[in-house]
């Protein structure tokens, strides 16, 4: 059984306990169960007033979403809810963990909703494609008015039981045990039916404000979304819960939805890590980081931001200083966000200790080094690390592509060592490439991967090879994009194709944000590696000869003049110059081939990283590129996107980008990506 709900007596009141680990998903069973459940007590006339209840951690946390890509078996949510709605007892939902999606339209067919406190309720249906099918965009602004609605609906926002109770989302927050809360709260209305469905929707201020905020760029489910909030209430609540349930079973299919399952699903499955890995993650109590710079002050805040100690750590005393100085900045940031309230602000402050010397981190459970990125200088630290720390403290590098083998032999206890990758801002990106070294104990990757958890953000295995997943791939991209530069097309035409693509940015404003000199120095120091007989563009070389490192020297791939990039005929003229000097006869690139060849160019690298073992599983590579490259996540990912294509174009494209970087370079084997041409996920 995927679901049941058992029904135990209160003296009059029927508590119906829907009991479906791990989050009580909505699932058929559930359903079924749910309508029998609800027939039952109903029938007895004995019973003066029900409360539903989630069995262990959560409520409803929403309807079960590997359902969605079949036909939707009876009785579908809806027809739970006007179960609801039609009994004469008083329904009372009794909140606790999550109750989203589903979960929340389910408690919106009762006539109180009760939370404990730390619950969350919201419909986050459209971070899934979809829009809320079970009445959710007909309810909720009967509570909360249709503003609010549109803000809460289109962004999926999640609330907190404070908050909620202060919108009307719920009636109260249980003061003792919710489960007697709610019986008593359901005695007391006995014989009282208040159906949201019946009430009017409120005026509210900012109609029009939140309708232009939410559409912002917004995907067409979210448009749908809105307008069917802005029905509710001005039709008849039949038809507005029909329009909105006919939409809701036509997006629920719909490509970009089937995209958002994707990359839902494989955010877990990369969390979970090596599936052979059977070791458990040590307790991190005390964290240091080594190196107080961008990356260092940045780490340093996540670990405080989740509420643990940390001893920073850096040998130039002014460097220090400016780290603290950053992380405080950070802190009064996330305050003013309302990511934290004041005393969580004040406790993180407290708990950090700076200091010159590396022996404050002789009691530390994990330390994570982040100093200059130079393999000697990393080297040297790792060694005098061993007198410091604890034989069994764990040592994460933060570089992003020296090699950790190296590092490793430079310490008695290589079996410590992995690579934590963290991508600035380090306190704010969500993606964390965990990477296992050769030596790299089970034990060193599962507490990696338990302190990503910890610190709330999305965990990646990678192997030890040059760039890992993310950089690796990014690099093969950009050189792709490079080509077309020498090719015929200029910097803003091949950022605009790939922002209409979906990327956030496109390669050469994402290169003038990060900085193009610490590309160039990288370049230089690896030169000698370099195949000669690899196609090489140096327009990004010419740029930095002529001083423009990006944004920061106020010129790089574009000029910036008030902040904002503006084509420049000089970056015109060089790149021109380049391509004469590569006797290259300029042509213009087609509008379509500009993504084609760039994702060609992804997809490629992206099945040589599976094949070599680097990545664990295709769905990983979709899940570092969306959490850490701005790949467009409504398509699920490059490898999501790759098996929707056709096999055919999309292997010759793939092998002209491997023929066109060098002879070095070859086509890979994308059938190992689930790309076979026998089906479209
Ligand atoms: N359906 C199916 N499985 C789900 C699920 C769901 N809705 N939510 C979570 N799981 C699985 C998840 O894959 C994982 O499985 C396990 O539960 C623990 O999840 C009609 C149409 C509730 C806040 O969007 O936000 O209702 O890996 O690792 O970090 O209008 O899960 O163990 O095999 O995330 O503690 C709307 C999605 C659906 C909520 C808990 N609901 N879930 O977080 O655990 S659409 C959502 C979450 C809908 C209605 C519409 C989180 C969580 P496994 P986890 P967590």
């Amino acid at each position: 059984m995927t679901g049941q709900v058992h029904i135990e007596r209160e003296r009059d009141v029927a508590v119906l306990v829907i009991d479906n680990p791990p989050v009580n998903a909505g699932s058929t069973d559930v359903r079924r169960a749910l309508m029998a459940a609800i027939a039952t007590v109903t029938a007895d006339a004995d019973v003066k007033g029900a409360v539903l209840i989630g069995a262990g951690r959560s409520f409803i946390a929403g309807s079960d979403i590997r359902e969605f890509d079949l036909p939707l078996a009876p009785p579908e949510m809806p027809q739970v809810i006007a179960a609801i709605e039609a009994a004469a007892i008083p329904f009372v939902a009794a909140l606790h963990g999550a109750a989203l999606g589903g979960g929340y339209e389910l408690a919106l067919g009762c006539d109180w909703r009760l939370a404990a406190p730390g619950t969350v309720v919201g419909l986050p249906e459209t971070t899934l494609g979809i829009i809320p099918g079970a009445g959710g965009t007909q309810k909720l602004p009967r509570l909360v008015g249709r503003p609010r609605a549109i803000d809460l609906i289109a962004t999926g926002a999640r609330v907190g039981a404070d908050e909620a109770l202060g919108l009307g989302m719920i009636d109260a927050i249980a003061t003792g045990d919710l489960r007697q809360d709610a019986v008593a709260l359901a005695a007391r209305v006995a014989g009282q039916k208040r159906r949201v469905i019946d009430m009017a929707v409120p005026d509210a201020p900012g109609l029009d404000e939140a309708i232009a905020r939410a559409s912002r760029r917004a995907r067409p489910h979210v448009i749908h979304a809105i307008d069917c909030v802005r029905m509710a209430g001005s039709v008849a609540a039949a038809d507005g819960l029909a329009q909105e349930r006919a939409l809701f079973q036509t997006l629920r299919i719909a490509p970009e939805a089937r995209a958002l399952r994707h990359i839902f699903f494989a955010e877990r499955d990369a969390a979970r890590g090596h599936p052979d890995r059977a070791a458990r993650p040590l307790p991190v109590d005390r964290f240091g980081v080594i190196g107080s710079g961008t990356m260092g002050a940045g780490i340093a805040t996540a670990i405080l931001l989740a509420g643990k100690p940390v001893v920073l750590i850096d040998s130039d005393a002014a460097a220090l200083d400016r780290g603290l100085a950053a992380i405080t900045a950070a802190l009064e940031e996330a305050l003013r966000r309302g990511k934290i309230d004041a005393a969580k602000a004040q406790a993180a402050r407290a708990n950090l200790t700076t200091s010159l010397d590396l022996a404050a981190l002789s009691a530390c459970d994990l330390v994570i080094e982040a100093v200059f990125e130079d393999l000697d200088i990393k080297r040297d630290l790792v060694a005098r690390l061993d007198a410091i720390l604890r034989p069994d403290a764990i040592l994460a590098t933060n570089t992003s592509y020296l090699d950790i083998d190296a590092m490793a032999a430079a310490t008695s206890h290589p079996d410590r060592v992995i690579g934590m990758h963290f991508f600035s801002p380090a306190h704010i990106m969500k993606l964390l490439e965990i990477v296992r070294a050769g030596q790299s104990s089970d034990l060193a990757m599962a507490t990696g991967f338990g302190v990503a958890r910890m610190l709330g953000k999305q965990p990646v295995e990678a192997g030890n090879s040059f760039g890992f997943i993310g950089n690796r791939i990014y690099a093969a991209y950009r050189a792709a994009c490079e080509f077309m530069l020498e090719d015929g097309a200029l910097p803003q035409d091949i950022d605009a194709a790939l922002q209409e693509f979906g990327f956030a940015m496109g390669p050469f404003a994402v290169a003038d944000l990060s900085g193009l000199d610490i590309a160039w120095r990288m370049r230089r120091a690896r030169a000698h590696l370099r195949d000669p007989a690899d196609r090489y563009v140096d327009i990004p070389d010419r740029l930095c000869e002529a001083g423009r490192f990006g944004r920061k020297t106020g010129a790089g791939y574009y000029r910036y003049e008030d902040g904002k990039p503006r084509p420049d005929p000089e970056v015109e003229a060089m790149i021109l110059a380049a391509s004469r000097d590569r006797g290259i006869a300029r042509a213009p690139l087609a509008k379509g081939d500009i993504p084609w060849r760039a994702m060609a160019a992804i997809v490629n690298e992206a099945a040589h990283v599976l094949s070599e073992g680097v990545a664990i599983r295709p769905g990983d590579i979709d899940v570092v590129l969306v959490n850490g490259y701005g790949f467009p996540r409504w398509t699920g990912g490059p490898v999501h996107w790759a098996r929707q294509q056709d096999v055919a174009a999309l292997t010759m494209a793939c092998a002209r980008a491997a023929r066109m970087t060098g002879p070095g370079h070859v086509p890979a084997d994308l059938k190992v990506l689930g790309i076979t041409g026998d089906h479209r996920s």
